[in-house]
């Protein structure tokens, strides 16, 4: 899309339609909101950082809201526009398990290269450490990035390569539903 019309036409309707969860004048409603807050179009990485910001004003959420910004802007021009918004957002609020697990993977898999490694989880569990700081109390054998992703990994690093496959990943949500429950965390956001 990328214009500013304040309307969405009827191709762009039944596009979106096909893509998201959401019905006509659901569509309607959220991309008027949209031009509104954004009369640009598009949603740039600071606006973006703004939005995490409000909602954890006690912890640094830029990292973590920089990766997810990534997740967002499908094509890769650092713009998220109104079909890459709704579309993330579909996912979030109404997506199936196997939509939340593919963007979770995505989120977690930084050079998309297919495998999550190890160092690729921390940075992202570290962001979100950071981001919620203390407002959550963590159990004991969670209570650092390190010890998280260590039990993540052995969890899910099935045959022990040093990284998390899609099917390692998809099995071990199955087991562990808190990994795709950590969208949740965005998924109030917007
Ligand atoms: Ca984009
Ligand atoms: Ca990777
Ligand atoms: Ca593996």
């Amino acid at each position: 899309m990328g214009k500013t019309n304040s309307k969405l036409s009827h191709e762009e309707l039944k596009e979106l339609r096909e893509l998201t969860h959401f019905e006509k004048t659901e569509l309607k409603q959220w991309h008027k909101g949209f031009v509104k807050d954004f009369p640009s179009g598009t949603l740039g990485p600071n606006e973006f950082r703004k939005i995490y910001k409000q909602f954890f004003p006690f912890g640094d959420s830029t990292e973590f809201a920089d990766y997810v910004f990534r997740v967002f802007d499908h094509n890769n021009n650092n713009q998220i526009d109104f079909k890459e918004f709704i579309c993330a957002l579909s996912v979030s609020c109404r997506g199936t398990l196997e939509e939340k697990i593919m963007w979770t993977f995505r989120l977690y898999d930084t050079d998309q290269d297919g495998y999550i490694t190890y160092e690729e989880m921390l940075r992202i569990v570290e962001a979100i450490y950071k981001m919620v700081g203390t407002m959550v109390t963590l159990p004991e054998d969670e209570d650092t990035p390190e010890k998280r992703v260590k039990k993540l990994f052995n969890l899910m690093d099935k045959d022990h390569d040093g990284k998390v496959s899609l099917d390692e990943f998809k099995e071990g949500s199955a087991q562990d539903p808190s990994i795709v429950e950590a969208l949740n965390l965005y998924s109030g956001l917007v």
